[in-house]
């Protein structure tokens, strides 16, 4: 692992509340982009009047840019326990077409090495928290949510209905 990459991960690392020093101590170089707050919940996901079990969820999202990777991590809170979620960076912010599609560095190919997923299990009291790496830099305003999924995303990259998302300024 390389200094930048290193650090980028130390970072995640503080983030994720891994490591009790303050995240003022880092000095870096490369770009950081922070998000945190109430999910935006999206009404009856499944379209059958079934309950959104991300209602009252909160997350927080961390983007560290450096040495040309990308680190993204993503902690929720307050959603259903022991259950899989799919989540990605999207494209639009969460009140514009629900994220619109996914974020892809080359545009049509759908894998987690040229999108940004994020999917997580829940523990016992409805919290996780997910790390990816890319090789590559989001572009300028290429992105702008984390959405979260039904389900994990299946190879094609579909992960089921939208259920809520984080606005992320990546
Ligand atoms: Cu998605």
């Amino acid at each position: 692992m390389n200094n930048t990459l290193a650090r980028a991960v130390s970072v995640a690392a503080l983030t994720l509340g891994l490591v009790a020093v303050p995240a003022t101590s880092y000095a870096g170089p490369g770009s950081v982009v922070t998000a945190a707050g109430s999910l935006t919940v999206y009404p009856d996901p499944y379209g059958d009047g079934s309950p959104n079990s991300t209602e009252g969820g909160q997350a927080a999202v961390l983007a560290v840019t450096t040495g040309g990777k990308t680190l993204v991590t993503v902690r929720v809170r307050g959603l259903a326990p022991n259950r899989e979620y799919g989540a990605h960076a999207h494209v639009l912010g969460c009140t514009d077409s629900q994220g619109g599609g996914h974020y892809q560095n080359v545009p049509g190919n759908a894998s987690p090495t040229n999108e940004i997923w994020l999917d997580f299990t829940t523990n016992s009291v409805g919290s996780a928290s997910s790390l990816t790496v890319v090789d590559w830099v989001i572009r300028p305003d290429g992105a702008n949510a984390v959405v979260i999924h039904d389900h994990e995303t299946d190879p094609a990259g579909t992960a089921g209905p939208k259920l809520a998302c984080l606005d992320v300024n990546f």
